[in-house]
């Protein structure tokens, strides 16, 4: 019987010793999102995260300055033009939320809007 014990007792602390550690590591790890802004529109138009796992997203100007934010989600982005720019943050709100375009590119600005959807 305590051969038993003593073979569960190690098969345990295996599973949740190992496991955590490797959770981690790649809970670490931002995922990167790379949007690209031009005028009008952001491609992709629709992004899906998941809740809790933190993304670099990257905003790539192909024009003009341009700019991606999220206001109920307090997340903005800008590139400047035909450049590059990124933020990093960890979505904590599952629902879906629209960005805007921040920096006034032209007569279409106000139409340019990325669907972002938050999944568990
Ligand atoms: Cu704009």
């Amino acid at each position: 019987m305590k051969i038993v014990l003593a073979a569960w007792a190690a098969a345990l602390s295996v599973a949740f010793g190992a496991a955590p550690l490797h959770f981690v590591g790649s809970q670490m790890e931002p995922h990167e999102i790379v949007v690209t802004a031009k005028r009008f529109e952001f491609d992709p138009a629709t992004i899906t995260l998941k809740k809790g796992e933190p993304v670099e997203l990257v905003l790539k100007s192909q024009d003009v300055p341009h700019g991606l934010k999220f206001r109920e989600l307090g997340v903005e982005v800008k590139a400047s033009k035909g450049k590059t720019g990124e933020v990093e943050f960890t979505p904590e709100r599952i629902g879906e939320f629209v960005g805007h375009c921040s920096v006034f590119c032209g007569r279409g600005h106000g139409s340019m809007s990325l669907t972002l959807h938050v999944v568990e």
